[in-house]
Order: C-alpha cells, then sequence, then structure tokens
C-alpha cells in the first residue's frame, strides 16, 4: 500500500491526475471521519480527537493503492459549526473536494448520540445532497460509533428514520453502515471495522459528482432546518408502533446481511491464511532458484576464469609456434640456399672436367 498526506495548498492542483477516484469522506464535526480514514488506511495518518469544534479546518488527503488503483482518500472539516464564518470555510474546503475528485464515492457519516441520528447531520447531508445529488450507487451511509448492546430493531429504526428524513431519491437499504464503537487500541477490532467497511465499499460504483447549486451555508437556515428535523424524527420514533412490521422486515434482512458478513469474515480470513501460506512458500522457492543460482553463476565464473587461463596459454604458445615456425621457414630457406649454392658449384665443377676430358687431359 502507498500513502502521501498531501499538503492542502495542492488540492487546487485539479489537474494532477485527475482522472483518479476519490473517497469523499463527509459529515460534521466530531462523527469519526478522521478516525475511519483512518481505520481504511490502516494506519494514523489523520489527527482525530474528541473535541467540541473541529479538528480538521483544511482539506487533507492521501493517495492509497487498493487493488492496483490509487485512490484519493479525503479528510474533509465537517460543515456544520456554531459559528458563519467557519462554516463559509468547510463549504469551500467541501467544494475543493469535489472539485479534485469529482469521481468519487462518497461516505457520509453520521453521529448518534443515545442511538439517535444526530438532527443536524440530516440537515448537514441534504444541503451537501442538494449541491451536489448523491447517488445510491456511489454512496454509503454510515451511522458510526453506536454501542455493541442497542436495543434488537436499532437497525430497522434507523433505517426507517433515515429513509424519511434523507431527501435522497432511490433510497435503499444496502447503502447503510452501522458500525459499532470500537476500541481504537484494539487491532482484530479496527481490522473488522476496515473489513465491514470495505465490503460495502466494494459494492460501490465511483461516479461524477456535479455541482449543481451552492452549499447552503446560512447558519439560521441550518439550525431552523435541524430544529425540522429533530421534530420529524421525534415524529417517526413517536409513531414507531405503525411503522413495526417495516421495521421489523428491515430489522430481519440487516441481520441476515451481518450474519452472511460474519461466514464472509471468516472465509476471507481462511483465504488470507491460505494466500499467506502460499507467498511463505514461493519466497521459500524463489530463496532456493536464488542458492541455485549463484552456484551456478559462480561455477559458470570459474569455467569462465579457466577458459581465459587456456586461451591465453593458448595465445603464447601460438607466439611459440609461430616463432619457431619463422625460425624453421628461416632454416629451410638457408639449407635451399645452401642446397643451391652447392648444385651451382657441381654444375660448375662438371663443365671444367668435361671440357678437359675432351680436350685430353687427365684427371688426377
Ligand atoms: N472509541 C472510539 N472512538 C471513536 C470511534 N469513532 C470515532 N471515535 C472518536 O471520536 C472522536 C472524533 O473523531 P474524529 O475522527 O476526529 O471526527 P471528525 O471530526 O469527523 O473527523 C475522536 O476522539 C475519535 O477517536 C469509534 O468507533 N470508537
Ligand atoms: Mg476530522
Amino acid at each position: 500500500m502507498l500513502a502521501k498526506v498531501v499538503n492542502p495548498s495542492m488540492i487546487v492542483d485539479k489537474a494532477e491526475g485527475s482522472e483518479r477516484c476519490g473517497i469523499i469522506i463527509l459529515g460534521n464535526s466530531g462523527v469519526g471521519k478522521s478516525f475511519l480514514a483512518n481505520i481504511l488506511f490502516g494506519d494514523e495518518v489523520f489527527i482525530h480527537k474528541f473535541s467540541s469544534g473541529s479538528v480538521t479546518h483544511h482539506t487533507e488527503f492521501i493517495e492509497v493503492e487498493l487493488a492496483g488503483c490509487v485512490w484519493t482518500i479525503f479528510n474533509i472539516p465537517g460543515l456544520i459549526e456554531a459559528d458563519q464564518d467557519r462554516i463559509d470555510l468547510n463549504k469551500k474546503e467541501i467544494d475543493k473536494a469535489f472539485a479534485m475528485r469529482p469521481i468519487s464515492i462518497i461516505i457520509f457519516v453520521f453521529g448518534q448520540t443515545g442511538g439517535r441520528i444526530c438532527d443536524e447531520d440530516v440537515t448537514a447531508f441534504n444541503a451537501i445532497n442538494a449541491a451536489y445529488p448523491f447517488k445510491p450507487e456511489s454512496l454509503v451511509l454510515v451511522i458510526n460509533g453506536i454501542p455493541e448492546k442497542r436495543p434488537a430493531d436499532y437497525e430497522g429504526s434507523a433505517c426507517l428514520v433515515l429513509h424519511k428524513l434523507l431527501k435522497l431519491s432511490n433510497f435503499n437499504n444496502s447503502i447503510l453502515c452501522f458500525l459499532n464503537k470500537i476500541n481504537p487500541k484494539n487491532q482484530d477490532q479496527r481490522q473488522r471495522l476496515k473489513e465491514q467497511l470495505l465490503k460495502v465499499l466494494v459494492e460501490c460504483k465511483p461516479l461524477l459528482h456535479r455541482k449543481e447549486q451552492e452549499i447552503q451555508t446560512l447558519f439560521d437556515e441550518l439550525r431552523q432546518n435541524a430544529i425540522q428535523m429533530e421534530e420529524l424524527q421525534n415524529a417517526i420514533l413517536a409513531e414507531k408502533e405503525r411503522y413495526s412490521t417495516e421495521v421489523q422486515e428491515i430489522q430481519r434482512e440487516f441481520d441476515r446481511t451481518m450474519a452472511q458478513h460474519q461466514t464472509e469474515i471468516q472465509s476471507l480470513e481462511r483465504a488470507a491464511h491460505r494466500l499467506d501460506e502460499l507467498i511463505a512458500d514461493q519466497e521459500r522457492r524463489f530463496e532456493e532458484e536464488c542458492r541455485n543460482y549463484e552456484a551456478q553463476l559462480q561455477n559458470l565464473q570459474r569455467q569462465t576464469k579457466e577458459a581465459h587461463e587456456h586461451y591465453d596459454q593458448l595465445c603464447k604458445d601460438t607466439a611459440t609456434a609461430q616463432k619457431q615456425l619463422r625460425l624453421a621457414e628461416q632454416a629451410r630457406l638457408e639449407t635451399e640456399a645452401r642446397l643451391q649454392s652447392l648444385i651451382n658449384q657441381h654444375a660448375t665443377a662438371s663443365v671444367v672436367v668435361h671440357r678437359r676430358r675432351r680436350s685430353g687431359c687427365t684427371i688426377s
């Protein structure tokens, strides 16, 4: 996995890798966006802390390589805060993320108090959704930090509430992801949370998000909306009995999905274990091949050295042989010359004898 936390000023560089997809984590301050970004990344790269105000004032992002693709995970400030100036700044930070990675998966994080979905989170969702209409295929709704011990129909009721309060066309329950409050120091729990998030993310398709209007940022209006949401939520919860069949059906569906999720995690763990074994085996074989290769290389180097020595020796022998050849040739030429001279002398002597015989001389 590859990662770099990038300076906020770089976020305006839209040309840089704009074909890449983003994972834009949205939600109000303190719902756990930075915490979940770290969980997804698998390390503590973004600061997250319990605080009454927003911890993140500027957008940061990390580049993460997952399954051969580089994703940009954004850590953005929440929208709604206690003063207008901060809200205006936060809006700009959200716009920057959409400008940089218009093709993205959106994770919208909702907080809850005592199980009840925060009204301001619903308001923030509706405000951002009006500006950048979300599509269910590229949207994950996270309800974060839920206590493990909760009413048996918690998911069913929360689904119903969100369905009624969010101004989202084509709402479907499969985009919801209920995350338990975990102990951040427990690596097993962190891993499970990551798997749970990834399982929903893999079902998503990054889609283009076009800005259709400005994000509503008027503090008074936002407050007013939140109050309306509070009343609406109260009314829905008060009428829970009326929706009880619906709630139970949704709850059953969730329980089935979670049970299936558990078995999937177990089979994933088995698959991961098998993969580890396979990798270890391949590493063993690779090391053995390396050792063999090393030995062959040394053998070849030795043979090459011997061949060089042999060649040098042959060169030396050839030089000596050539020298001897030259000497032999010289000797042959000298012998031939001597022979020729002897033949010549002999021929001269024969002529003299022949002449003397014919002139009657005797040879003593
Ligand atoms: N123990 C625990 N703390 C959480 C969990 N999710 C969020 N938090 C804490 O909630 C606080 C706010 O989280 P943060 O990520 O900073 O919120 P952000 O403002 O949305 O980015 C931090 O103290 C987080 O550690 C959780 O599942 N378990
Ligand atoms: Mg944060």
